[in-house]
């Protein structure tokens, strides 16, 4: 049952009426479920998603889907794409998840930061990749449990940047960490923190898809969790960071502007989560499309306009 309120807020993503995108039924081999996606468009303007594909055992790896117009059309490979290498990286026992994929015009390769479960928990690794056939992997970058990674596009002051959300006693929050060579990291800053009390975002927050360039800074798309009596609920929430200073919050929405409402959303494997990992830039340079996980069952698209987020973030701008 999906109950609309008389008075409804802004809607900043409309969800495509295709919804959901991609489910396991389309997959051309045995597959549970398929969400949390990354995303890029190539330079032939092919949208690829890789998506997160469950087994029944309850392991991960992932699958690129590719479309022309990034909504239907889609060719999936017809085996998986990125299968944990547990002979020489025993920390994807469990399987790989999640992944982020950032184009770095530097090494003209794409960078996918996905979490390896290991034995000892949820960690951040690392694979550059040209064409998403074969990769160069890194192995795991950040130790657990740490997850919801992605690469910055550019150096910031002569070092490769990386969003992270590590768990520590004092909760999860996202942080920035720097590295000449994308193996050692350092110069850990601390860039968003989860709120307390009774905010939306006051359990757990994190990195959604990688952060979009704008005129006016960094654009975070994240994730805030709030913890109630009948589960999690995971919705969106919007944040504004500084160009060259990037742990620098400039702004941060007081309201999440995006959550599970639809039935594919509300009921799943996980029922209330909407999780995206990945977005795409239309040749406008304004229109987003969010490509999100379902709880934790299908693929979805929401598409919006990054100036309307801004200036939402304008009028919503809250404590951070
Ligand atoms: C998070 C991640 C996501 C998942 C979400 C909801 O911690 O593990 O992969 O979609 O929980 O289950």
């Amino acid at each position: 049952m999906s109950v609309r309120p008389a008075h409804p807020y802004e809607v900043l993503l409309e969800r495509h009426p295709g919804n959901p995108i991609l489910t396991a039924a389309m997959w051309p081999y045995p597959a549970h479920t398929v969400f949390n996606a990354g995303a890029t468009r190539l330079a032939d303007g092919t949208t690829l998603l890789l998506c997160r594909v469950e087994d029944r055992r309850g392991h991960s790896h992932l699958c690129a889907a590719r479309s022309p117009n990034g909504i239907d059309g889609w060719v999936i490979d017809a085996t998986p794409t990125l299968r944990p290498d547990v002979e020489h990286f025993p920390e994807e026992l469990w399987g790989i998840e999640d992944p982020r994929i950032t184009y770095v015009d530097e090494l003209g390769k794409y960078a996918v930061a996905y979490t390896a479960y290991s034995k000892g928990g949820p960690g951040v690794a690392l694979a550059l990749t040209e064409d998403f056939r074969t990769f160069e992997r890194y192995g795991l970058v950040m130790q657990p449990d740490d997850k919801d990674a992605a690469l910055l596009p550019r150096r910031i002051d002569g070092s490769f940047a990386l969003i992270h959300r590590p768990m520590t006693d004092s909760g999860a929050h996202v942080w920035i960490s720097y590295s000449p060579d994308l193996r050692n990291w350092g110069g850990h800053k601390l860039m968003l923190q989860a709120r307390k009390g009774a905010w939306w975002d006051a359990n757990k927050v994190g990195l959604s898809p990688p952060l979009i360039e704008t005129e006016r800074g960094w654009l975070m798309l994240y994730h805030g969790v709030r913890h109630t009596a009948a589960g999690c609920l995971y919705r969106i929430g919007l944040a504004l960071f500084d160009l060259e200073y990037p742990d620098r919050c400039i702004a941060r929405g007081d309201s999440w502007m995006f959550g599970p409402e639809e039935p594919y959303e509300r009921g799943g494997d996980v029922g209330n989560v909407t999780f995206p990992c990945g977005t795409t830039v239309g040749a406008d340079g304004d229109t987003l499309y969010v490509y999100y996980g379902a709880a934790d069952t299908s693929i979805a698209l929401a598409i919006g306009s990054i100036r309307a987020m801004l200036r939402w973030l304008e009028e919503r701008n809250s404590e951070a």
